[in-house]
């Protein structure tokens, strides 16, 4: 207890420490673009991009982290403050750590594909997050070459599209719906992210075709990707906006806050909820659960209530 306390109380130090410092005049700001292991790139709001090392006990600095710069005894740069965000994605990684995967983004791209074939499990998890951060979020759908009947393929519109969730099916190779794609990125920050080999950065390059970026053919075995990409970068975009590429996951366990119930995440669950007998019904086997019935009678779609249950687990 008493160490909890400590750690509490040294984190609003640190906090308000860095608040202090992001209210000062005296350091340059400037936008994280990448970050690998120890170092981060920033772009300065003056302009150039420098190589700057961390201040400990900063916690998590990701690529859309606005920050407050210092000059080191070396003439080097360190990160002395993160400035306030406008929201965090974050998730639980294989260590039950918290990790950041961007911050301050207008939006999400939960990027999926003909092969590796999507995973609604995945997709829901990451819609839970991107409500939760009240991030809207899109629905894209790479490597529609591969199909021969593009209408609704997955069933995606039938579930997301009625729950207001646009959907935008791509391909890198034909170039279908990618005139689509670009101008939904222009004027905003977003951020692809999916599973490894999706094509999140073929996608990145259709973009910026000057841009040294790599990409890698699937595993011809398992059909998964190779995670190609090993840290996020940010870049802008010619015809206006930011793009954040992200390495690729294996599965995105959202960091959910425990304030919120997780049907918060659910919008049609959230809905129905508001008719359930008890306030704080959870939609498991409560008596007059308006949420149970709404799957009864379809107007939930079974995959999603099922997704909500594995999430509540
Ligand atoms: N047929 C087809 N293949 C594509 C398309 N887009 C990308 N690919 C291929 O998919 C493979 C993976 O592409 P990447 O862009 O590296 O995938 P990624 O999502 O960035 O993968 P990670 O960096 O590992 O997360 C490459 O062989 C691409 O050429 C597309 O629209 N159609
Ligand atoms: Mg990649
Ligand atoms: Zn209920």
């Amino acid at each position: 207890m008493a160490k909890r306390r400590l750690s509490q109380r040294q984190k609003s130090r640190i906090q308000a420490a860095q608040h202090e410092v992001s209210e000062s005049d005296e350091h340059e700001h400037g936008t994280v673009v990448s970050h690998q292991g120890g170092q981060i790139l920033v772009e300065l709001n003056s302009g150039p991009s420098i190589g700057c090392k961390i201040k400990s006990n900063l916690g998590n600095i990701v690529c859309g982290d606005r920050v407050a710069i210092e000059t080191t005894a070396n003439q080097g740069y360190r990160v002395l403050a993160i400035l306030p965000r406008d929201n965090l994605l974050q998730r639980i990684d294989g260590f039950a750590q918290v990790r950041a995967v961007a911050a301050n983004i207008s939006q999400l791209f939960v990027c999926l594909s003909v092969s590796p074939e999507p995973n609604l499990f995945l997709l829901d998890q990451y819609l839970l997050s991107a409500e939760q951060q009240q991030v809207e979020a899109c629905i894209l759908l790479n490597k529609i070459d591969l199909l021969d009947d593009i209408n609704d393929p997955f069933g995606l519109a039938q579930i997301y599209q009625s729950l207001g969730y646009r959907i935008v099916c791509t391909s890198v190779k034909s170039g279908l719906g990618m005139d689509q794609f670009r101008s939904l990125l222009q004027g905003r920050i977003s951020v692809l992210s999916g599973v490894s080999g999706v094509g999140k950065s073929s996608l990145t390059k259709w973009l910026l075709p000057e841009e040294k970026i790599k990409i890698a053919k699937i595993s011809e075995i398992n059909e998964e990707g190779r995670h190609t990409t090993r840290a996020s970068h940010l870049y802008h975009l010619p015809t206006g906006g930011d793009l954040i590429d992200t390495p690729g996951v294996r599965g995105f366990n959202p960091f959910v806050d425990n304030e919120r119930p997780l049907a918060h995440g659910f919008r049609e669950i959230l809905e129905h909820s508001t008719s359930c007998k008890f306030h704080n019904c959870q939609h498991l086997n409560e008596p007059k659960c308006a949420v149970i019935e709404a799957v009864a009678t379809g107007k939930i779609a079974a995959s999603r209530f099922q997704n909500y249950l594995k999430m509540l687990n």
